[in-house]
């Protein structure tokens, strides 16, 4: 009812994703610099998009762990709150890194992940579809079919490799699963045979670390996953960023009538 305070409304709750990511951190650490009275349930990327798709249908408050590009910023009318002590750092980029034996021992491949680079709106493209409920692998046939010109850019001049196993890290989130299956396909078509695994953030990285994987293109640098580049940084190579202008943070449909993660404190 009206009378009820806004955390009263939200059931004091934050409709999270996977323990053990970036912006689930980043979210402990907002409870604790905003003094939130707030619970975080952890779920997954899939979980907490369904639960804001019924609540938006209803215009009922959620808060969400959110990040972009992520295609919910699309579906939805959906507001970052404002986060003046940046628990959730800055505006950042999502980079390649590879085990160091990568550009020796795949040439072919460090110089294709070298050289993969898109945009939002790329990126935003393959969500799209998957949202649809395109699998991976056709959103990125389909993606890769419209912009055969970027591809044969990555892919120029390139020495072809003879069904070689290449094995590439990622996550289940929506960005992860664009950009990883562009990547697979691109790695395919000089003759690559990739497998794909799908980790936890942490181990994600220690599998590049440990040459358990050969690469993962999911880095968010410099603050989501600043825990795992300092741990890690000394047994990976970082190839630079193949998408500029990433964001994480906790987000509300713009119906709400709040703007900052202080609005959330009693
Ligand atoms: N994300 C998507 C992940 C990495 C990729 C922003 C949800 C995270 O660590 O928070």
């Amino acid at each position: 009812t009206s009378n009820q305070t806004i955390q009263e409304q939200l059931d004091y709750e934050i409709i999270g994703i996977d323990a053990g990511t970036g912006v689930m951190a980043s979210t402990d650490v907002a409870i604790e610099t905003y003094d939130l009275d707030f619970n975080v349930l952890s779920s997954s990327d899939a979980a907490m998009t369904s639960e804001l798709g019924s609540r938006y249908a209803e215009e009922e408050p959620i808060v969400v762990t959110a990040w972009t590009p992520h295609w919910k910023f699309i579906e939805y009318d959906l507001k970052f709150l404002d986060d003046p002590e940046l628990a959730f750092g800055e505006s950042e980029d999502i980079h390649t890194v590879v085990h160091p034996s990568v550009e020796e021992e795949h040439p072919s491949a460090f110089e294709v992940l070298d050289r993969f680079y898109w945009t939002e709106e790329d990126m935003g493209y393959v969500q799209g579809l998957l949202y649809e409920g395109t699998d991976d692998d056709e959103a990125a046939i389909d993606w890769i079919a419209d912009n055969r010109d970027v591809v044969d850019e990555w892919i120029e001049d390139v020495e072809p490799v003879d069904g070689d196993e290449f094995l590439l890290a990622s996550g289940a989130w929506d960005s992860e699963r664009s950009s990883t299956a562009v990547v697979k396909h691109v790695l395919e078509e000089i003759g690559y045979e990739v497998s794909v695994n799908n980790l936890e953030v942490t181990i994600m990285w220690q599998a590049v670390a440990q040459g358990d994987a050969h690469a993962h293109v999911a880095a968010w640098l410099p603050h989501t996953h600043a825990a795992q580049y300092e741990s890690f940084q000394d047994d990976v190579l970082d190839l630079g960023p193949n998408l500029e202008g990433a964001r994480i943070g906790l987000a509300v449909p713009s119906y709400m009538d709040i703007d900052s993660i202080e609005d959330l404190r009693e």
